[in-house]
């Protein structure tokens, strides 16, 4: 176990960095750039083809110092290794957090409980692969003898967000003759969505749930197998060809019909928003094919390993977790915009804000003493340039300090006439604009009259990173994730809290339970809810039997 820390408040470099707060809260990013030309080009680090620009966050070098301080201070170092130890770091569910081992390359070892977990992650993929292959040259038929065309998804959570953001990110290399559909909402439109153009003939669920008991995802589960039966006349050895699996539980997946032989496996030491990488990635690698897929995990191990090796100075995670702790916890900022100027991670902000609130949307330290800090700040976003036209008056001019991620690409994978060049200069331009603002000298010099300069006025002062690479590749992609995967586990280490439990979406999966049988029972049920709910579910209960 790695050596307890003093409480954060306590910490030297945190008291250092209040007091050093206290001296430079006032300083413009004006003054910080004038005051020093070549900052643009210095505050900026490299690493696994990322190339991060933090020149524009209100810091000094007195501030980074302090930052790597309190890193050091927190044990950072020891909890990097404890994490790619194998070691117990969740510590409320008492499992290893490991998914760095999902993405080690064949031939690397990880140990946890004693066995090198490596090999059994490349059998997984091997066998993934082997279906992969099957489906996309179609020598996997279905129960009529038709070729699979189209592929259904049916998770939630960390079994669909991964999935959905992975698929929209790699489209472009994705095979275009299968049909994706991802379902995930206990909605029955969701599912009804999906399938209402799909032959049943030609379609392939692949029912992803690690504990293969979510309410969500087993629901939409028995009606798809209800859809697929009534599609293929009912006959159940249909189900073999049409359903796969991926899961943790033999037992529940068998108990469903699905031939163990199409069950993919995972493990208890991979969190649900860390699997993307897994065999929950299934319909990632039958969009993209076998190779891409690998390709990915290459690029999330070479940021596992810059992450592991490099030193915090140089270090993209540490950096982007220790600046967010700057702007959350001293700057007062209580959001992050993510805002990817890139069409194909659209749901790329959706995907990080189970990642990042998730891990650590948390209000107790690791030994369960209430934090007197903040901790996770709310993730939000859409992709650039059309969050622009909305929300971005709020960034500009409102009275709260968001600081933003701008990631931005030199390539673009579909070059359009001057598209690209336009992308980018608005990139460029939205991150000058929040960092320099307009004075009201300037609006004053261009003619405005008084009454309208205080409404043309833009503060500035408003910090961003900007991430740019060269392409959107499986790669880049693989890199991306895992820059933000480690940037929230940096954070959560300074915050001294369990960024690998979520003891409050598991109390989503009980709530409902209960009010379940009231909505449905025949007779009039005992109630003893508040008021509220209890007439809420009397309405409801009327309107079922009035219609
Ligand atoms: C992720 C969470 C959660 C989980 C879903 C689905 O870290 O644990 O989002 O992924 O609740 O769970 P199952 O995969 O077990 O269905």
């Amino acid at each position: 176990m790695t050596a307890p820390v003093a409480p954060l408040t306590e910490r030297r470099a945190w008291k250092a960095l209040t007091a050093h707060h206290r001296t430079i809260r006032d300083l413009h990013l004006r003054k910080l750039f004038a005051d020093d030309p070549a900052r643009g080009e210095r505050m900026t680090v490299e690493a696994a083809g990322l190339y991060l620009d933090y020149s524009k966050h209100r810091v000094t070098a007195d501030t980074l110092t302090l930052l790597l301080q309190l890193a050091e201070e927190s044990c950072l170092r020891e909890r990097i290794d404890a994490l790619f130890r194998g070691e117990k770091i969740n510590l409320t569910e008492n499992r290893a957090v490991l998914h760095v081992a999902l993405r080690a390359p064949r031939g690397a070892t990880l140990v946890v409980g004693g066995e090198n977990v490596v090999p059994q992650v490349h059998d997984v993929l091997d066998k993934m692969t082997n279906c992969a292959d099957r489906i996309r040259n179609g020598t996997w038929k279905g129960h009529t003898g038709k070729r699979i065309r189209n592929i259904v998804n049916i998770g939630i959570g960390g079994s669909d967000l991964g999935p959905v953001m992975a698929y929209e990110a790699l489209k472009h290399y994705s095979d275009r003759a299968l049909t994706f559909r991802f379902v995930s909402n206990i909605d029955g439109t969701d599912f009804a969505e999906a399938v209402r153009d799909l032959d049943p003939a030609e379609t392939l669920f692949i029912v992803s749930s690690k504990t293969f008991t979510t309410m969500e995802t087993m629901t939409n589960a028995q009606s798809a197998r209800a859809w697929s039966l009534a599609g293929l006349g009912g006959a159940a050895a249909s189900v073999a060809r049409h359903f796969v699996a991926v899961s943790t539980n033999a037992a529940e997946v068998a108990k469903f019909g699905i031939d163990p032989a199409n069950m993919f496996g995972f493990w208890d030491w991979v969190g649900g928003r860390y699997s993307m990488e897994s065999a929950i990635g299934l319909s990632t690698m039958l969009a993209i094919g076998p190779e891409q897929f690998r390709a990915m995990l290459a690029g999330f191990h070479q940021m596992d390993e810059h992450f592991r090796t490099a030193p915090f100075g140089r270090n993209l995670p540490v950096l982007m977790g220790l600046l967010a702790v700057w702007n959350n916890n001293f700057l007062g900022a209580q959001t992050v915009a993510v805002l990817p100027y890139e069409q194909y991670l659209k749901r790329f902000p959706a995907y990080l804000q189970q990642l990042t609130m998730e891990s650590n949307g948390k209000r107790v330290t690791r030994d369960g003493v209430e934090v007197t800090y903040q901790t996770g700040p709310i993730y939000w976003g859409e992709p650039g340039t059309n969050g622009q036209h909305s929300f971005y008056q709020l960034i500009h001019q409102g009275t709260r300090l968001i600081p933003s991620d701008f990631i931005a690409f030199h390539e673009s994978l579909n070059p359009l006439g001057r598209h690209h060049d336009l992308l980018l200069a608005n990139v460029f331009a939205q991150t000058e604009a929040l960092a320099f603002g307009k004075t009201a000298e300037e609006v004053r010099r261009e003619g405005t009259p008084d009454w309208l300069v205080p409404h043309r006025v833009f503060e500035g002062n408003r910090p961003s990173n900007t991430i740019l690479a060269e392409c959107l590749t499986p790669e880049t992609l693989g890199r991306l994730v895992a820059l933000y995967e480690h940037a929230v586990f940096t954070q959560g280490v300074i915050w001294d809290i369990d960024s690998f439990d979520q003891w409050g979406v598991e109390l989503g999966k009980v709530l409902a339970q209960r009010i379940v049988p009231e909505l449905e029972s025949e007779a009039e049920p005992t109630l003893t809810h508040d008021s509220s709910t209890n007439n809420l579910i009397r309405r409801c209960r009327r309107h079922k039997q009035s219609s």
